[in-house]
């Protein structure tokens, strides 16, 4: 064996960069299920089950196209703890001490790799519209990083939905069709769902002694573990869904979790399809009249422009953003996020919907989850933590700047102008969850008032210094200001109970 080639389980891309620049006839690939992977943080048992049956599933494709492969179980007797311990293994074994490898997703790893003691080159990974490179350009002397300016470019570099150097349809963004609430439909499609074949069966066993214990439910598992499944669910998905994607892209239905979503972020994120090829599948649909241009326009935004540009971020902020808390916010995260009984019932059916299906959609975790969170002041890290274990896509590059930068304003307004809050109104005005609520989201102080109410403002008045000055949200303060006194005073001592009893562990 001249080389080792490692393949990270999210790396899962027959034209990876590290494969591209190996030898079939010389080269081993390391591939290696390890508990330092998949214990960084108590991932729900559906992500471990995903990675791990989809690692499997690539390894054998990777042998049937004639590549040698070592493939490290987990219960392997002699495996390490470690992707650099069975780099070192394999090397070892194999009289080698060099490694071809794809850039990790995530500052540990790529710390872990540069500090080997192994001759390690690491390639960048070009399975995304926008090199590191040129995001560093684009970002490079600007006052604000706005998502809106970089989509443009990825927009005009992709060609996707241009007419010349025009836009379709004459706007770049059509954003402003999308903000519809949904009602129960029950021909509306639900997402392909994958029985588990014999692979998939054996790591549910797997993680289901060893990961048994962590947040999640385990089974029934559905999710697509090759390629050729993931295909499936994006045909599904343009077909049947994509056409309401942009209408009801914020709304949030109590009995349908996934709604007009794709789910196609946990095959993205892989590996197993990539950006591009969803993207022109998606213009195709719009080119040929089976989906309107709002649905087709917003889709295509979340991919070139949201995804490429968290990921700029995450890796031109640096191996500290995670650390950050711009708020100064210190409260341990409550127990209800691991599923501890609570009675508001927007955070009740986010947190059950994401033990049962490792999945909520974007707005139930940013305006539910992520709002309670900032609101009520937690400690942004703690917050990060919980993302990064209870989503079936999360891995950082993309799960920190969507937590401590979008959803905690914890980067101090790095991905975000102005912080993503809401009192209750925004909850009730999107879902059905108010309407079987112990709280009333129509009051604004006492007994039953909702706690978005409260915090809202409690929220808005710890920080006056920072935001009051904010364009965007100095209405808010003038607000504040009209009320009379007395109100004032109700709503901050009606939050400060509210918080105490959180605080208290109770089950607010
Ligand atoms: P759809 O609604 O169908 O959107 C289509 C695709 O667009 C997604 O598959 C995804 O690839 C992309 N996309 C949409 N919004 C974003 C975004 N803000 N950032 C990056 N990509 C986006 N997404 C992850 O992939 N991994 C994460 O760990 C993650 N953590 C998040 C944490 C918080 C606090 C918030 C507010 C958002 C997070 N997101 C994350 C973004 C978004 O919620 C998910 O990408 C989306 O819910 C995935 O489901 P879907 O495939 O059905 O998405
Ligand atoms: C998420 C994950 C898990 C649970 N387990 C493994 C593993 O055992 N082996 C592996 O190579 N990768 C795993 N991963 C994905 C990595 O954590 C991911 O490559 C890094 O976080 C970089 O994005
Ligand atoms: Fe959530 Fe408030 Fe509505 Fe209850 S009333 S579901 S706590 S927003």
């Amino acid at each position: 064996v001249k080389r080792l080639v490692l393949v990270l389980g999210d790396q899962l891309s027959h034209a990876l960069p590290a494969l591209r620049a190996a030898d079939k006839a010389h080269d081993l690939i390391v591939m290696a299920e390890v508990g330092d992977e998949a214990g960084y943080v108590p991932h729900h048992p559906k992500k471990i089950a995903l990675v791990f049956s989809a690692m499997r599933h690539f390894a054998d494709e990777l042998i049937a196209d004639g590549w040698q492969v070592a493939y490290t179980r987990l219960d392997d007797a002699d495996a390490s703890r470690s992707i650099v311990g069975e780099l070192m293994r394999r090397g070892q074994e194999h009289g080698t001490s060099e490694v071809i490898a794809t850039r990790p997703g995530e500052w540990r790893l790529i710390s872990a790799l540069q500090d080997a003691p192994l001759s390690v080159t690491m390639l960048p990974d070009d399975r995304f519209v926008c090199s590191l490179e040129a995001f560093d350009t684009w970002a490079e002397g600007r006052k604000e990083l706005r998502m809106e300016w970089f989509y443009r470019e990825m927009r005009r570099k992709t060609g996707l939905m241009m007419e010349g150097d025009k836009p379709a349809g004459g706007k770049w963004n059509f954003d402003h069709d999308n903000r519809k609430p949904a009602s129960g439909d029950l021909l509306r499609a639900k997402p392909l769902r994958f029985a588990p074949d014999a692979i998939t069966a054996e790591v549910l066993d797997l993680v289901e002694t060893r990961f048994g214990d962590n947040f999640g439910t385990l089974r029934p598992f559905h999710y697509a573990v090759t390629r050729a499944d993931a295909l499936r669910a994006l045909d599904h998905f343009a077909t049947h869904l994509l056409a309401g994607f942009g209408d009801f892209q914020d709304a949030m239905l109590m009995q349908d979790p996934f709604l007009h979503h794709s789910i196609l972020s946990p095959y993205l994120n892989l590996g197993l399809l990539g950006p591009l090829e969803i993207c022109q599948r998606v213009e195709a649909e719009w080119q040929a009249g089976r989906v309107p241009i709002n649905a087709a326009e917003g889709y295509i935004r979340q991919v070139i422009g949201w995804r490429e540009y968290m990921r700029g971020i995450y890796f031109r902020e640096g191996p500290d953003y995670t650390a950050r808390n711009a708020l100064g916010h210190d409260r341990a995260l409550p127990a209800l996020y691991w599923g501890a009984p609570t009675r508001m019932n927007c955070l009740s059916h986010a947190v059950a919907q994401t033990r049962d299906e490792a999945y909520a959609h974007h707005i139930q975790r940013l305006m539910v989850t992520g709002n309670f969170a900032l609101l009520a002041g937690i400690d942004p890290h703690q917050v990060h933590e919980w993302y990064l274990a209870v989503y079936i896509d999360a891995y950082e590059w993309v799960e920190a700047p969507n937590t401590i930068g979008m959803s905690q304003f914890a980067d101090g307004g790095i991905v975000g102008s102005k912080p993503y809050v809401s009192s209750g109104n925004y909850i009730a005005k999107m879902s059905d969850y108010c309407s079987d609520c112990a709280y009333a989201v129509k009051d604004k102080t006492g007994a039953h008032a909702c706690p978005f109410n409260l915090l809202y403002w409690d929220f808005l008045i710890r920080h006056r210094d920072r935001f009051a000055r904010n364009p965007r949200m100095a209405q808010m303060y003038r607000t504040w200001d009209r009320m009379d006194e007395a109100r004032r005073d109700t709503v901050l001592s009606d939050a400060a109970a509210f918080l105490a009893r959180l605080e208290a562990g109770e089950a607010v």
